[in-house]
């Protein structure tokens, strides 16, 4: 696994999130996720070749945690956008319709999604899941970036609420940073997200 080049610039999200928080987020705590994820698989390949699998547990544990926590950065970093550039706004065609059939209307969608966010117990993730067994959008928590996953459905839009993510310019106002986050997501990319697992 490799740590995938930010789609612009550290400072592209100012004001919104400041150049320093992208920079720490994604060339440390990203990039230690990706190590700690290649880190677990090669020592899951050892007990497998060495037939001891006394550790398995905690290196399931730990690539279940590292795993999650690259995939959701993955998401994170792709489905924002510089204001006014790709991000913010509100989203528009089918992806519009399809938020107002599931959620009633964008504000209700909105809402939701925004206390789901502020209200993760600790560490977590506000997330938006597409399921295609019955082709709706739900909207979930995650908790560490790995807890009350969902199995039959995928994030197809994310914010990261760990303190990491805001506190260098929100400090304890996660409300804020949630509030100031609308300005830079991609509706594109959600959009594209979705179709892509619409098949
Ligand atoms: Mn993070």
């Amino acid at each position: 696994h490799k740590l995938p080049e930010l789609p612009y610039a550290y400072n592209a999200l100012e004001p919104y999130i400041d150049a320093q928080t992208m920079e720490l987020h994604h060339g440390k705590h990203h990039a230690a996720y990706v190590k700690g994820l290649n880190d677990a698989e090669a020592a899951l390949a050892m007990a497998r070749a060495s037939k001891d699998f006394g550790a398995v547990q905690l290196w399931a544990k730990r690539a279940a945690f590292n795993g999650g926590g690259h995939f959701l950065h993955s998401l994170f970093w792709r489905v924002m956008a510089p204001a006014g550039k790709g991000g913010g706004g509100e989203p528009s065609g089918a992806l519009l319709e399809h938020i107002n059939r599931d959620f009633g209307s964008f504000d209700a969608f909105k809402a939701h999604f925004t206390a789901a966010a502020v209200g993760v117990e600790g560490s977590g993730w506000g997330l938006l899941h597409y399921r295609k067994e019955d082709d709706r959008l739900i909207v979930l928590q995650a908790e560490n970036q790995h807890k009350l996953s969902d199995w039959g459905s995928t994030p197809v839009l994310g914010i990261d609420v760990w303190e990491h993510a805001y506190y260098l310019k929100y400090q304890n106002k996660r409300a804020d940073y949630v509030d100031a986050w609308w300005n830079v997501v991609n509706w594109g990319e959600v959009q594209k997200n979705i179709e892509a697992l619409r098949g």
